[in-house]
Order: C-alpha cells, then sequence, then structure tokens
C-alpha cells in the first residue's frame, strides 16, 4: 500500500517494556502484586486509600529511574517528519513518549504527573506524592487522587479518538495485550472505517485476529524498522 495519510497509533506497556517499567500482565508485573480490584478501582480507593496512593506514588517516583526507548524515540520521528495526520493514543501513564520527544500525546488513561481533586474536580500537574494529602492546588482542599483512568470510570477524550479512528486509513496498535475495553475494540472500529490494521507486538495479542497483520518482536526494533518503512514512503 502507498504511504498512509492519516495514522491514528494506540500504545500499551508493551512500550515501556524496554525502558524498565512493568507490564501489567507478564510475570512479576504490577498486577501480579497487586489486585486490581484494590489498587485501580475508585471501591478499592475508597476502601484503602492509602494503599492506592502509595502505589502510585511509587510508580510516580520511579518514573526518575526509566528512560525512554528506541520504540518511543522512533514515534516523536513519526511526529517531527510524517506529513499526513498523526494521533499517539497512550493507554500508559508513564511520560515516557514526551521525554522521548513526543510533543502531542494522548494519555486515555490518564497520567501518573497529574492530580485530579475529588473536590472542585480540577486536574494540575503533580510531581510529588499525595500520602500525606496535600492541598489541592486550585481549590486548596486536602482532597487529590491520582489523575488515572480506573476500572469503572470513563476514559479521557473517547469522543476525539473515535473520530480519529473514523478518518484514519492505518491504525496501528504497540505493545498491548487488547485485554482491556475500549482500548481494546478500536482496532474494529477503525477496520470497520476502511483502515488498514497493524500490530507490532512482543507475541500475538487477545485481538491479533482482527488485525491485517501481526509483527512480533521487540517494540524497541520494530518500531523503528516500521517508522523508516513510512517515512521512506
Ligand atoms: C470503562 C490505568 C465504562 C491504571 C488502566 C467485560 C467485557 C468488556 C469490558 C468490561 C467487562 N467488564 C468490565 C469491563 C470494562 C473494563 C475492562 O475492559 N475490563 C477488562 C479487564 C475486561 N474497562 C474499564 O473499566 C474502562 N472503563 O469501561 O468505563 C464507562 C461507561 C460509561 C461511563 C463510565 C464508565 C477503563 C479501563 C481503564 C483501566 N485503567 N490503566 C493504571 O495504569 O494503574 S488499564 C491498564 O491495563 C492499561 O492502561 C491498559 O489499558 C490495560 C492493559 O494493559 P497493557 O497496556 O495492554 O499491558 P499488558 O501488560 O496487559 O500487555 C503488555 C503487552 O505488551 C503484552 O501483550 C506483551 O506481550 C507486550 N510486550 C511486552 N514487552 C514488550 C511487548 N511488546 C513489544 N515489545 C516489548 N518489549
Amino acid at each position: 500500500m502507498g504511504q498512509p495519510s492519516s495514522i491514528v497509533i494506540l500504545t500499551g506497556a508493551g512500550i515501556s517494556a524496554e525502558s524498565g517499567i512493568d507490564t501489567f500482565r507478564s510475570a512479576g508485573g504490577l498486577w501480579e502484586q497487586h489486585r486490581v480490584e484494590d489498587v485501580a478501582t475508585p471501591e478499592g480507593f475508597a476502601r484503602n486509600p492509602n494503599l492506592v496512593l502509595n502505589f502510585y506514588d511509587m510508580r510516580r517516583a520511579a518514573l526518575a529511574n526509566v528512560a525512554p526507548n528506541p520504540a518511543h524515540e522512533a514515534l516523536a520521528r513519526l511526529e517531527r517528519e510524517f506529513r499526513g495526520d498523526l494521533l499517539l493514543v497512550t493507554q500508559n501513564v508513564d511520560d515516557l513518549h514526551e521525554r522521548g520527544g513526543s510533543a502531542r500525546v494522548l494519555h486515555m488513561h490518564g497520567e501518573l504527573k497529574s492530580a485530579l481533586c475529588t473536590s472542585c474536580e480540577m486536574r494540575s500537574p503533580w510531581l510529588g506524592t499525595m500520602i500525606e494529602r496535600p492541598a489541592c492546588p486550585v481549590c486548596r482542599a486536602p482532597t487529590l487522587r491520582p489523575d488515572v483512568v480506573w476500572f469503572g470510570e470513563m476514559p479521557y477524550e473517547m469522543g476525539r479518538i473515535y473520530q480519529a479512528l473514523e478518518a484514519c486509513d492505518l491504525f496501528v496498535s504497540i505493545g498491548t495485550s487488547g485485554a482491556v475495553y475500549p482500548a481494546a475494540g478500536f482496532v474494529q472500529e477503525a477496520r470497520a472505517n476502511g483502515a488498514r490494521t497493524l500490530e507490532l507486538n512482543l507475541e500475538r495479542s487477545e485481538g491479533s485476529r482482527f488485525f491485517h497483520e501481526t509483527r512480533l518482536g521487540a517494540a524497541s526494533v520494530l518500531v523503528p524498522e516500521w517508522v523508516e518503512e513510512v517515512l521512506a514512503g
């Protein structure tokens, strides 16, 4: 196929794995150490706020110990050099796409470096911890929570994402197990609108059957190769 004119990319924890950030479902991954219900649901937060605040404080602090890898850097190159439309949607709450040079990143599940106030509902950049119940920068109430989309909560900017999926002629999924919706359904949306669909992943995912093409391997190898291919037209 010729060069695509409009690309939507979805990334998951697999793109950050080689940077040293645990994925969710690998052995010893994040969810192995904690029950999802306890740390990534509103009910878990209500039941044991300290456990949840500490879980995200630790992950936020760990960002200082990791760096972007060639996959993040290749997507930043694509953003700089690709002349068509490009939307990068990530399920990841880390900041590695930004640190790898991407200027426009849509964090559909929120970000570790952001705080959401449960009193005024405003979001603020946040680099520190929340366990000590700091004051909300906007309303001063001590009611900050991680600005992360938990199970049962609505992901951010779904309208913008579906609009882009309808308009794109190429959808690329990188480093995700296709286990969580609505992200796992994006490939079907794109395909239904006539887009070509490509999966770059270490192993076949739960959604592999929906992709026209699946390339198996490490993101740090597959993503730079694919970006080179697209830019070479
Ligand atoms: C919602 C933020 C409704 C938190 C996350 C039954 C059927 C269908 C849906 C549901 C259902 N029951 C419940 C639901 C809904 C639920 C859901 O999908 N549940 C699943 C478990 C069935 N979804 C939700 O609740 C969503 N909200 O539905 O709202 C609604 C409607 C109206 C109004 C209000 C609400 C919200 C889900 C968001 C949850 N938050 N993250 C945090 O980060 O702590 S989910 C989290 O897991 C990630 O964000 C990601 O989305 C998801 C999956 O993780 P992955 O990124 O894919 O990582 P994983 O480890 O799974 O896989 C890594 C992959 O990388 C692997 O395939 C591996 O092979 C590969 N890999 C590893 N290394 C490499 C590599 N690839 C390349 N290179 C490598 N080196």
